[in-house]
């Protein structure tokens, strides 16, 4: 078929709602759209312009995608819209893109490709092929700065590639954090070349590693980890896409896999090994032992060193401070601290690695346990994640937070009766995901400004047993749910579209 013909049955098709465009059709819908009556025609050819260097990679980026079309991108946004928003225009003669920032462009690039075939995303649409667009204005920007996901790639691993994968399709709903769970009882994932261990032991369980396994095979070795050169490739990768990369080493509990490579770490005491079938299962940092803070350093300037983000993630929930109380040097320090409760020495130990991620010019990141005590500063944010009270709590007492909490952003909970998954925090349908709203939540206004945002959550310990589309499968659709949650106003999110 020849190129005008072409043009006619789509320009027919489009005028006469076949293959129409509709702006429900975007997800996460935008603040303001403003259609008018006729059809964009994308010229045969692509030319893509910017007004500012820095969106050179964004143009790049367009460019191995869009077949056809002209785009300007610009940073010149209306005045007065917010960080990450942007204006789309499209018209018979161009595209324009006007973000106010590297990620309003992004944001807007995101939504102008939802506004074409699906085809965008695989490169089906060959170039030449006569593509349409309504004649539409856009102006966009997030409800709430930060929109994440959590992925724990300790109990399973999850290969560069995937990772980078997984990256792709939540910033295409202009999600902008990925909270990466580095570290955890069953494995360490990064590479800490000043403790070589960590990584060499630490990342493989089962077979002949010291390291038992929990989850997945006895017999056979499993495990992975990435090398700081991986690590800086995803974090660029990540950066082009308007994500922000937040690693998170998990302190002082869940270390089991760090306290196997050097058992030096835990608490100086012989532990009972009856209940345990004979395996040492100690997986808390001892706090008195001044050496550990040491390590800590290393571990937190290398880390630092591969991450722009300003915030570092040191974990600190559910320790089992029981093994505090065994051991003599932490008793020592509760007697000379005046310490009463073991539990407090978990703030002794977390304002030291707080200081210390300060000293490497980090921003700390918690689980809510470690700042139930009151004991930190309340620069550290703080991820709300036990249940909505939890959340509520550390927003209450001041801290910026992020909401995570198990009965809405848990989705390693099944997310219908017989599916797979945990049941601690309930069953999270889409439904539920898509409900959520710092109001009906029952956050005040004092306590909803202290919130920085949402995050889904993904545990992996059902990883294994469920095979490699695991991730994808629990992540979605209901993160697309929870990237309309955190960017679309309450006001324009009654109900879940079935479209
Ligand atoms: C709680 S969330 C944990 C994880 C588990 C998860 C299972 C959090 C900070 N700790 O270690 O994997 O529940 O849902």
């Amino acid at each position: 078929m020849n190129y005008e013909l072409r043009v006619l049955i789509i320009s027919i098709s489009v005028l006469f709602g076949l293959g129409r465009v509709e702006a429900q059709n975007l997800v996460p819908q935008p603040v303001s759209v403003e259609k008018s009556e006729g059809v964009a025609m994308l010229i045969p050819y692509r030319s893509i312009e910017v007004t500012h260097s820095e969106l050179s990679p964004l143009a790049d980026h367009l460019a191995g995608i869009l077949p056809a079309g002209r785009v300007r991108l610009t940073l010149d946004a209306p005045a007065g819209l917010p960080a990450e928003g942007y204006r789309l225009e499209v018209s018979p003669e161009r595209i324009t893109i006007a973000g106010c920032d590297y990620g309003g462009v992004w944001n807007g690039i995101q939504t102008l490709l939802q506004l074409l075939p699906a085809e965008v995303y695989s490169g089906g649409l060959a170039a030449g092929y006569p593509l349409a667009l309504p004649v539409i204005t856009i102006e966009d920007y997030p409800a709430m700065e930060y929109r994440g996901v959590m992925l724990d790639v300790a109990r399973t691993f999850v290969p560069k590639e995937q990772v980078m994968r997984l990256i792709d399709n939540i910033s295409r709903h202009k999600i902008n954090r990925l909270h990466w769970h580095l570290a955890d009882d069953e494995g360490w994932r990064i590479e800490i070349k000043s403790l070589p261990k960590l990584t060499e032991t630490g990342a493989w369980r089962g077979g002949d590693s010291p390291v038992f396994p929990v989850y997945g095979s006895w017999d056979a070795k499993y495990g992975g980890f990435y090398t700081q050169d991986e690590i800086r490739e995803v974090v660029a990768y990540a950066a082009l896409r308007n994500v922000e990369v937040i690693p998170e080493i998990d302190l002082p509990g869940h270390s089991r896999a760090a306290a196997i490579a050097y058992p030096e770490i835990l608490c100086d005491y012989t532990p009972s090994l009856t209940a345990s079938a004979g395996y040492d299962t100690r997986n808390v940092w001892c706090v008195a032992r001044e050496e550990n803070y040491a390590m800590l350093d290393s571990i937190i300037r290398e880390v630092a060193g591969l991450f722009p983000s300003p915030t570092l993630h040191l974990g600190g929930d559910e320790v089992l401070t029981g093994q505090w109380r065994e051991c003599p040097h932490c008793k020592a320090l509760m007697k000379e601290r005046g310490i009463t409760d073991a539990a407090r020495l978990q703030d002794v130990f977390m304002s030291r690695v707080i200081e210390i991620a300060a000293r490497h010019g980090k921003r700390a990141g918690v689980w809510n346990e470690a700042a139930a005590g009151g004991g930190i500063p309340k620069s550290t944010t703080v991820w709300g994640w036990e249940n909505l009270t939890a959340a509520r709590k550390a927003a209450a007492a001041g801290y910026p937070t992020v909401v995570c909490a198990g009965e809405y952003f848990y989705f390693d909970m099944r997310q219908s009766p017989r599916d797979i998954g945990h049941i601690w925090a309930g069953i999270v349908t889409l439904e539920k995901v898509y409900s959520f709203s710092l109001e009906a939540a029952g956050f005040t206004a004092s306590e909803a400004e202290n919130v920085r945002g949402i995050e889904a959550t993904l545990f992996t310990e059902l990883g294994l047993e469920n095979g490699p589309d695991y991730v994808d499968y629990q992540l979605f659709p209901r993160v697309c749910a929870l990237a309309e949650a955190a960017w679309t106003p309450d006001s324009q999110r009654k109900t879940l579209r079935n479209d």
